[in-house]
């Protein structure tokens, strides 16, 4: 996982955007509470009233109000307030607003910061409320008398005009035991009391609450739906960054995944299988790509949201902080019980798809042979096996799974009624407001929620990282056949001189050399041919040339220049090469043989073809070089493949022509109209030719007979017969006593 980090650098800056947008959107989403709260809060329970300090009041009003305040708070609060009256400048401008202007005076709330009424807010709703208790006395009065200050007075004298009347002493008396009645409420509850005889006090100015009421659930819920926006946009953005991130990251790696396996020698693809390979390049990256995705929303969101909620949370309650606490105990304990019982089995499904894949590969590419020997019902089983085997550990994997959710739901039910419990006896107890308890139940689902999330992730990393580690292995690998730094080149127009001097060769890994100590030369102009029993080391051999893999010891000089010196591209531009087991690529018999040098002549083509005998089979064909080849060349047969092979290196016109066993699928007639056509056509150039059939190579120049990987005769085919025994064997094998003679 660490080893493919630098693959992300590219993408720091979309990534530092969708932090910062995933930033907003969890802003966005923790604000959306508060607001919520606000509209059960002051716009259902307050009538949409939001403070104790009304934007005006009447003149009456404010010198009952000011009887219960102490001489600084007063000043305060007629400082905060413009008088208006019929004779005022702003007088028409007030008067639609507070229609009772027509009757008297009014006092109207200056511009003031919220912190100011704040400040205000406790000192006028504790006078609405002294007030309105005052006013209560009267309704309350009986047999027309009524208790104040101890003494029966008549219930039709002016409360407050008999205030008014007592002394400064006296009156701060009767403030302060209503304040007495205040000190337990907080501040909030106090203006919420307050709200009664504040809506009075606006109707009696002529306002419409139901306005003012509905007026604010309006605005406020506007800006709910305005955040969301904000919020749906960011999220929105977010999605288009990650997949953007994931996307680009993924093609970045198979590109450089792609690029590293072209540069592999036989070596390094024989460690690697080519199925593997593919699913690598594929399947794994995909992995990764989709893990990203998810991660680019979720790794950064997650904490965010739960910092951001457990703060909000405490800010609406720190007496229920406990719950949360709770809550993410237990779904931690949850979800670590589960993961360790899932955990182990995740990486196991990874080996069991492997297995499965195998499984599949080798009966798809073996069909034939499978029917042909009957092994259906084996196969099947070794199938049936592989396919229950992982069922299996997904259905136990998924079965855990599975089971926390409705754990889950559980604990947050739980977590919910356990809120609406404890937050309940607060409202009662006016230690709470309905709304904040609603929206402290909002925060706590955002952060359980950003904790499910994170384990997610704990689910998605884990199976990202074996998909990661599978391609860093393949980036990794450092290919053995590498260009030198100051690497040395052929002249212009080379002979092709080809000579062994010493060479042994041993597979990676293998216990023992299939060439033992080759010395020999093939010259320009002439054939050389390797003949030898199967297994004997001539596809060997003669990949050691192309350096398909390089030489364990000793060297190979081409024009007396060590081909290790050369770079790789140079070599192989000389070497016109067809390999024993023909293949060919999709598209038509032209791309095909363009495939040796794509600007060839039309000319040069139907020369190639005509050299190899494939002329006659091309043009049988209505669509002639137009013919579609099928992938992997099957929609011709095998000698029709060797021949196209065989002109798509005669395209090329090399110095040197490396031919393995590129005969064996022709007739003797084909066979041998191929060699002239060949002989006369190949001209100065060096031809290494192997072959099982004597007549194939009985005109060569040199015939080298391989056994066990070491040479045991060079010569003509006349000297071979009397003087190599291991020739004699092979010929005698094939040639009539007369051709041997
Ligand atoms: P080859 O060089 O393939 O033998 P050959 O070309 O002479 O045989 P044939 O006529 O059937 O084409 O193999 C020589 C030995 O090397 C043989 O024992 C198998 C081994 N070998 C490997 O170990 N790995 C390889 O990739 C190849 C091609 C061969
Ligand atoms: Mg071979």
């Amino acid at each position: 996982m660490v080893k493919l980090a630098k693959y992300a650098k590219p993408f720091i800056m979309p990534l530092i955007v969708a932090i910062a947008l995933l930033f907003v959107q969890a802003m966005t989403d923790l604000a959306l509470p508060d607001y919520m709260s606000n509209i059960v809060n002051k716009g259902i329970q307050q009538n949409g009233i939001e403070n104790a300090v009304p934007s005006a009041i009447t003149q009456s009003k404010m010198n009952k109000l000011t009887l219960f305040m102490s001489e600084n708070d007063k000043k305060e609060v007629i400082d905060n307030y413009t008088l208006i009256n019929k004779d005022s400048s702003d007088y028409e401008k007030y008067v639609k607003d507070y229609p009772q202007l027509e009757k008297e005076s009014v006092y109207v709330l200056k511009d003031i910061s919220k912190s100011e009424i704040d400040k205000l807010n406790p000192t006028i709703g504790k006078a609405f409320l002294t007030v309105s208790g005052v006013d209560k006395m009267k309704s309350e009065a009986k047999n027309g008398k009524i208790n104040f200050n101890g003494q029966e007075i008549p219930s039709n004298t002016d409360l407050f005009a008999l205030l008014g009347k007592l002394s400064e002493e006296q009156r701060t008396k009767v403030s302060e035991q209503a304040n007495k009645k205040f000190e337990e409420l907080g501040d909030s509850m106090i203006v919420q009391a307050a709200i009664a005889p504040i809506k009075d006090e606006y109707k009696a100015l002529g306002v419409n609450t139901d306005k003012l009421q509905s007026s604010y659930i309006k605005r406020t819920g506007v800006t709910m739906l305005g955040i969301s926006l904000i919020g749906a946009v960011c999220t929105i953005l977010v999605g288009f960054l990650g997949a953007k991130i994931a996307a680009g990251l993924s093609r970045n790696l198979r590109r450089d995944v792609f690029t590293k396996v072209e540069s592999f020698s036989n070596t390094e693809f024989d460690k690697f299988s080519t199925a593997s390979l593919i699913t690598r390049t594929t399947n794994d990256i995909t992995q990764i790509q989709m893990v990203i995705n998810m991660s680019v929303r979720m790794v950064f969101y997650a904490p965010i949201m739960g910092v951001g909620g457990i703060l909000r949370a405490l800010q609406k309650s720190h007496s229920m902080s406990w719950i949360i606490a709770v809550a993410v105990i237990a779904l931690l304990g949850l979800i670590l019980i589960v993961f360790s019982i899932a955990l182990p089995k995740f990486k196991a499904i990874q080996k069991l798809i492997d297995r499965l894949n195998l499984v599949t590969r080798e009966n798809l590419s073996g069909m034939m042979v499978i029917r042909a020997f009957s092994t259906q019902k084996f196969e099947e089983q070794r199938f049936d096996k592989a396919n229950k085997d992982l069922t299996g550990t997904n259905l136990f994997v998924n079965r855990v799974m599975v089971s926390m959710m409705p754990i889950m739901m559980l604990i947050m039910n739980g977590i919910t009624l356990l809120i609406v419990w404890v937050g309940a006896h607060q409202v009662a107890q006016s230690s709470m407001q309905v709304g904040d308890m609603m929206a402290f139940m909002q925060y706590a689902m955002q952060i359980i929620f950003s904790f499910l999330m994170l384990s997610m992730m704990f689910i998605l990393i884990p199976r990202a990282s074996v998909a990661a580690d599978r391609v860093a292995e393949v980036l990794a690998v450092q290919p053995v056949i590498v260009d030198k730094k100051d690497s040395k080149h052929f002249e212009k127009e080379i002979q092709g001189t080809i000579e062994f001097k010493n060479v042994s060769f041993r597979y990676p890994g293998a216990e023992e050399d299939v060439i033992k100590d080759l010395n020999f030369k093939a010259l320009p102009g002439q054939t050389t041919a390797i003949i030898g029993s199967t297994g004997a080391g001539k596809t060997t051999l003669i990949n050691l040339v192309p350096r398909f893999y390089d030489v364990t010891d000793g060297q190979i000089l081409i024009d007396g220049i060590d081909i290790r010196e050369v770079p790789q591209k140079e070599l192989r531009d000389k070497i016109g090469y067809v390999p024993q087991k023909g293949s060919l690529f999709s598209g038509t018999i032209e791309s095909n043989l363009k495939y040796a040098d794509e600007n060839s002549s039309e000319e040069n083509i139907r020369r190639a073809a005509e050299i190899a005998q494939a002329i006659e089979f091309i043009s049988e064909r209505p669509e002639g070089f137009e013919t579609a080849i099928s992938q992997g060349g099957t929609n011709v047969s095998g000698g029709q493949k060797q021949r196209l092979s065989i002109a798509r290196a005669l395209v090329k016109r090399p110095e040197i022509y490396i031919f393995d066993d590129s005969f064996s699928a022709l007739d003797f007639k084909t066979d041998a109209a191929l060699r002239r056509a060949l002989k006369k056509n190949t001209g100065s150039s060096t031809v290494l030719l192997v072959a099982q059939r004597i007549s194939t190579i009985m005109n060569a120049e040199q015939i080298i007979v391989l056994d066990e990987g070491k040479i045991v005769g060079v010569g003509t085919h006349k000297e071979l017969i009397k003087n190599c025994a291991t020739y004699q064997e092979i010929a005698s094998s094939q040639l009539s006593k007369e051709e041997l003679a």
